[in-house]
C-alpha cells in the first residue's frame, strides 16, 4: 500500500542577510570611531590590477596630507602593496583575507588598533581586487571610489553594476594606454550613467600624471 506523503516544511536560512546585518553593526562602530577622530575614510574598489595601489601611491607622494594620511591594504595574500606604501613613509596595515574575496568591517576593526586615528585626516582602504563582493560590505567609510582602467573594457559598468551603484567617484585610470586599446570612453560614460546618472568620472594616468591633480582636488574638497 502506498504511503501518504506529508510534505515537510522547508527551512530557509538566509546566511547572506545575517552576514550583512552583522557586518553593518561593526561598520557603524567603525564609522563612529572615524567620525570621533575626524578622519575621512575612502574605500578604494576595483578589479585586480586596475591601478588602486598606484593611485594611493600617487596620493601619498603628492604631500597634500603629509604626515596625516594612513592606508589599510586588503589582499588575499602577500604584503606587497603595504610594502609599496611603507616605502613612502606612510603608516600602513596589511590585512590578508586568506582566501576571502573582500574586506569586511570586522577585518578593518581589527586593523584600527594599529592605526593612530587621531594623527590622521585621511585613511585610504584598498579593498581586495574584485568587482563583485566588496560592493556588498560596508567598512564604515565615508566615500567609495571605483578605479577602472582602460585595459579592462568599456562594458564593465554594465556587467558589474552593483559596485558602481554606491560609488561617489569613478577614476578611469591608465588613460596613457588609450591609443593601444579599443576602449571607448563615451561608451564607458554611458554605461556608468545608466547606473548612476550623476556619478563623476575622472580620467587619470598614474604613468603620465595626467589627472592626478584633479583627483587630489576632489579628495581635498572632501577632507
Ligand atoms: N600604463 C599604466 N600602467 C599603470 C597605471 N597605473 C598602474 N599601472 C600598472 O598596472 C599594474 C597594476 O597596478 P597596481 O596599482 O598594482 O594595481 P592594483 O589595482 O593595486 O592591483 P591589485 O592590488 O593586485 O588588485 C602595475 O604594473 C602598474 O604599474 C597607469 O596609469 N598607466
Ligand atoms: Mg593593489
Amino acid at each position: 500500500m502506498e504511503r501518504t506523503m506529508q510534505p515537510r516544511e522547508v527551512k530557509v536560512i538566509s546566511v547572506f542577510q545575517d552576514l550583512r546585518a552583522a557586518n553593518d553593526q561593526i561598520a557603524a562602530a567603525n564609522r563612529a570611531a572615524f567620525e570621533a577622530a575626524a578622519v575621512r575614510v575612502v574605500n578604494v574598489l576595483g578589479s585586480p590590477g586596475a591601478g588602486k595601489t598606484s593611485l594611493i601611491e600617487a596620493t601619498a607622494r603628492s604631500g597634500r596630507w603629509a604626515g596625516r594620511i594612513g592606508v589599510i591594504e586588503g589582499d588575499l595574500a602577500t604584503a606587497n602593496d603595504a610594502q609599496r606604501i611603507a616605502a613612502l613613509d606612510v603608516p600602513v596595515v596589511q590585512i590578508n583575507t586568506g582566501g576571502g574575496c573582500h574586506l569586511n568591517a570586522k577585518m578593518v576593526a581589527s586593523a584600527l588598533p594599529e592605526m593612530d586615528l587621531g594623527a590622521l585626516d585621511l585613511l585610504l582602504i584598498e579593498n581586495v581586487g574584485n568587482l563583485v563582493c566588496p560592493a556588498s560590505f560596508d567598512l564604515g567609510e565615508s566615500l567609495r571610489v571605483v578605479v577602472s582602467s582602460t585595459a579592462e573594457g568599456a562594458d564593465k559598468p554594465a556587467k558589474y553594476p552593483v559596485i558602481f551603484r554606491d560609488a561617489d567617484l569613478v577614476v578611469l585610470t591608465k588613460t596613457d594606454l588609450l591609443a593601444h586599446t579599443d576602449f571607448d570612453p563615451q561608451a564607458f560614460a554611458r554605461h556608468v550613467a545608466d547606473i548612476q546618472a550623476d556619478l563623476p568620472i575622472l580620467h587619470l594616468s598614474c604613468r603620465s600624471g595626467t589627472g592626478v591633480d584633479a583627483w587630489l582636488d576632489w579628495l581635498s574638497q572632501r577632507t
